[in-house]
């Protein structure tokens, strides 16, 4: 069975990083099945409309659901979002293999409630730099992707 890949990035948090969750999914597209490749589709706005018009509590369910039959779930936490916050913390209660990377060249510092997660086991935070990507995200595999 191909492994299923849970991607998490910023929505209605802003789209700023779109492009590079785009390398991202293209990336874990060679893993396994992302079963959530919406969130790097650049026709997404921050808005998080499009025309599937499915209500808000639709897409909540779906995503949870999602989430209980990802194997490993990957989240691009740079852009605070909500969304991706909420889905680390379902994410966690699952026991999920989880895998988040931060740039610290945004100026931002990542959420004490991410960062302090990091166990070095299932919860993985790996700070890098955009020319890093391709490495880090091989460097998955060998950590939580790979089963
Ligand atoms: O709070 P945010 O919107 O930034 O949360 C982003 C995260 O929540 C992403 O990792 C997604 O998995 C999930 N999420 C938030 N909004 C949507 C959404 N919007 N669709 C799917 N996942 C979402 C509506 C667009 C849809 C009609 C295609």
């Amino acid at each position: 069975r191909r492994m299923k890949v849970y991607f998490c990035g910023s929505i209605r948090g802003g789209r700023d990083d779109v492009l590079l969750y785009r390398k991202i999914v293209e990336k874990l597209q060679s893993y396994g099945t992302v079963l959530t490749e919406h969130v790097s589709s650049t026709e997404l706005s921050d808005r998080g409309e499009d025309a599937s018009a499915a209500g808000d509590r639709a897409i909540h369910d779906r995503d949870v659901d999602w989430l209980r039959q990802s194997d490993v779930v990957v989240a691009e936490v740079t852009q605070p979002s909500l969304g991706v916050g909420y889905e680390l913390g379902r994410a966690v209660d699952m026991k999920k293999k989880i895998f988040c990377l931060f740039r610290p060249s945004s100026g931002r510092c990542l959420s004490a409630m991410i960062r302090g997660a990091d166990d070095g086991g299932l919860f993985v935070v790996r700070d890098y730099s955009e020319d890093e990507l391709e490495n880090v995200l091989e460097e998955t595999q060998g950590n939580p992707t790979k089963t």
